[in-house]
């Protein structure tokens, strides 16, 4: 009897338990659909479109405008905005991705921070019908995996880099030594400014790029490697690399460049006669070449911001958007009339 009293009681509290779990479930399901439920309602009662942008991180000056031109536009045009910094890790773009998919968002747009490994999580967001725009940089994957790319022409900037300096060098027939200080490994935009600025170059044998150093896109990177040239040569007559002179340093950004001459500066190196080429044209760059520290910055437009949202209207209304669309850009050298100069706005 005792047994069987015993049975009952454990029976009825497993009954108990179980209902309770499956209470809690219940609860959990319903709230969470719910509150996606009630934003989604709350957004589409308003209309408004669902963005989930990945970005890699604030790695320069050029990166935070970046992201600030895209928080602007999208308030300007009343799109909510699902903002993940991935801190410059890949796995945390993959998860924000995801996470997009999850919350069912209109449209997607990331910055790729390197160019492969997105082929999975691209093919999940185009299973799950949510349209990807590329914005900034490119990637190595089935074009029918994303709508489009929005962002600079890399190879051209690479070219107009290198023009300046054939130009520069024109009456020059000694070899020109250059050394490149290259941003984040495996991205396209490192594949492109490196490769459009070879390919001018190429055109006349004089020049030689006698080493290529990663400095990430970062400024304390910059410094590091300048540091490294000035203290191993023990000169502060210019710079040189393994006993040879630098006569161009091609600079993948303005961060690392600004980093470059933290250095010299620090030690006092003479760096007149070192012909230096940067990227981006943010403000602290254009006020080192009005000041002679620097000959040539191309600039690299952060501000994609409002035509970010114009495609992204586009995609939410079935349509298709174009391909490739760049931002215009143009090159600030020594020989401007400086006075013609607007703020950088970074
Ligand atoms: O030049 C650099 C940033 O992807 C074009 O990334 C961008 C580059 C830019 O860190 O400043």
């Amino acid at each position: 009897m005792q047994g069987k009293i015993k049975k009952i009681q454990f029976i009825s509290l497993a009954i108990f338990f179980a209902a309770l779990l499956f209470l809690l479930l219940f609860l959990f399901i319903t709230r969470r659909n719910n509150s996606y439920k009630n934003k989604d309602e709350t957004a589409e009662k308003a209309g408004k479109l669902i963005l989930g942008f990945s970005q890699i991180g604030s790695e320069s000056a050029w990166r935070t405008r970046n992201t600030e031109s895209i928080f602007e536009a999208a308030a300007e045009n009343d799109i909510q905005i699902i903002f993940d910094d991935a801190q410059q890790k890949q796995e945390n773009q993959l998860k924000a991705i995801r996470s997009f998919i999850v919350y069912q968002v209109d449209v997607i747009a990331f910055v790729p921070i390197v160019e492969d490994g997105w082929e999975n999580v691209l093919t999940e967001a185009k299973e799950a019908g949510i349209p990807v725009i590329l914005v900034d940089r490119q990637i190595n994957a089935d074009p029918s995996l994303y709508a489009g790319f929005l962002g600079e022409n890399g190879l051209e900037e690479g070219r107009r880099a290198a023009r300046f300096l054939l130009n520069k060098c024109r009456n020059r027939t000694s070899t020109v030594n250059i050394y490149e200080m290259s941003g984040t490994e495996n991205s396209s935009v490192v594949r492109d400014r490196a490769k459009g600025f070879r390919e001018i170059i190429s055109t006349d044998p004089k020049f030689k790029i006698i080493h290529s150093e990663d400095g990430d896109f970062l400024r304390s990177r910059g410094k590091e490697i300048a540091e490294n040239l000035i203290t191993s040569s023990h000169r502060k007559d210019g710079l040189f690399f393994e006993g040879e002179k630098i006569d161009v340093v091609y600079s993948h950004n303005d961060s690392m460049t600004l980093g470059m001459l933290d250095s010299i500066e620090n030690y006092g190196v003479y760096t007149k006669n070192t012909i230096i080429i940067s990227v981006d044209a943010e403000q602290k760059s254009i006020d080192a070449l009005t000041a002679g520290k620097l000959n040539c910055v191309v600039e690299c437009n952060p501000n994609l911001g409002p035509m970010l949202m114009a495609l992204v209207k586009q995609i939410a209304l079935g349509d298709d958007i174009p391909r490739v669309t760049y931002n215009p850009e143009t090159v600030f050298t020594e020989n401007d009339d400086f006075s013609t100069y607007e703020p950088r706005g970074y």
